[in-house]
């Protein structure tokens, strides 16, 4: 089967916007994580997107220690291709959050394409009580919060990547994001050929309706021609019905943990792995094959495993 039949699917394991009471099955240790990862992998995940998470805690952080140690874990025992964060989560600097760059030169990272508001406030309601004292206060913290990621932000991140020949994912969460990516291409800040994740249905960026990714599609298409790969997010119950209309549309698809919790109505994911084997499901009736790591490094045109530092 030619690559492009070939479907990368991203499991997005933890992330920073779920907190431990939402689920019982949400990996908070850098053991837990990796765990998850593999088995994710084994399940057809070729991308694996980590954030960190205190041990204790299960608070997202930015420490590069926790980074390295869930990277390691991971490709001991796998070789599917490993995605930090450099979103990170909540109140984390800019500065924080690419740390992982430099410090462990991973083959992909994310990359985030704007500054907006990031809300999770609306979360809280959904629970009576939480486990852990800062679950609340997160969440409320980000009913003020900007993610900040200003242009001369994204020059800086754009050449901390580029130095460490690091591919840089670009998430847009809006059709303003992919303008500003079509602008720092123009002016050699970004280079071709680029990879986008369109994000749907976060409070603060563009909704999950099928018509806002074919906008967001056809705005890329026309931006960048044929010269780019693009995979989609639904957060939330949206995931799968949104990630279905990305595959039919030929894109790549990204599950898991981080961006929703349930299987099914009222049916939490007991695994990442159970999410990857859904959409595995999906699009082999659909006629789309998942790829293996290595197909996943040849379409996206990565340095190799063999080139990162953990
Ligand atoms: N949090 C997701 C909606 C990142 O980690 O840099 C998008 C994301 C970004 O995964
Ligand atoms: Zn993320």
């Amino acid at each position: 089967m030619k690559n492009e039949n070939k479907i990368i699917i991203t499991c997005a394991v933890t992330g920073a916007i779920h907190t431990p009471t939402m689920s019982p099955y949400l990996p908070l240790k850098p053991e837990e994580i990796a765990e998850e990862a593999v088995k994710a992998a084994e399940a057809g995940a070729a991308i694996v997107h980590i954030h960190a998470r205190d041990p204790k805690t299960g608070i997202p952080t930015s420490d590069v220690n926790v980074f390295r140690e869930i990277l390691s874990r991971i490709k001991e025992k796998s070789d599917v291709v490993i995605c930090p964060t450099t979103g990170g989560g909540l109140g984390m600097t800019v500065e924080e959050r690419i740390r992982v760059v430099p410090e462990l030169k991973p083959e992909i990272a994310s990359f985030n394409m704007g500054s907006m508001n990031f809300a999770l406030h609306h979360l809280i309601e959904k629970y009576k009580e939480f486990k852990f004292d800062w679950e609340k206060q997160y969440l409320e913290m980000s009913r003020d919060f900007i993610f900040r990621n200003t242009f001369k932000d994204l020059e800086h991140i754009a050449k901390t990547f580029y130095e460490n020949e690091t591919k840089p994912e670009l998430e847009c969460y809006d059709v303003g994001h992919i303008y500003n990516a079509a602008y720092l291409l123009s002016t050699g800040v970004l280079k071709p050929p680029l990879h986008i994740q369109f994000v749907h249905g976060i409070l603060g960026g563009i909704g999950t309706h099928l018509e806002d990714l074919m906008h967001m599609k056809r705005t890329a298409d026309r931006l960048f021609g044929g010269n780019f790969t693009w995979s989609v997010i639904g957060a939330g119950r949206f995931e799968f019905g949104l990630c279905t209309a990305g595959l039919i549309l030929g894109g790549h698809v990204r599950v898991g943990m981080e961006d929703n919790l349930y299987l099914g109505k009222g049916r939490l994911a007991k695994s990442n792995a159970e999410m990857v084997e859904k959409m595995v499901r999906i699009a082999r009736e659909l006629g789309r094959e998942p790829a293996t790591p290595d197909e996943a490094r040849k379409i996206l045109g990565l340095k190799g495993k063999d080139k990162v530092n953990f």
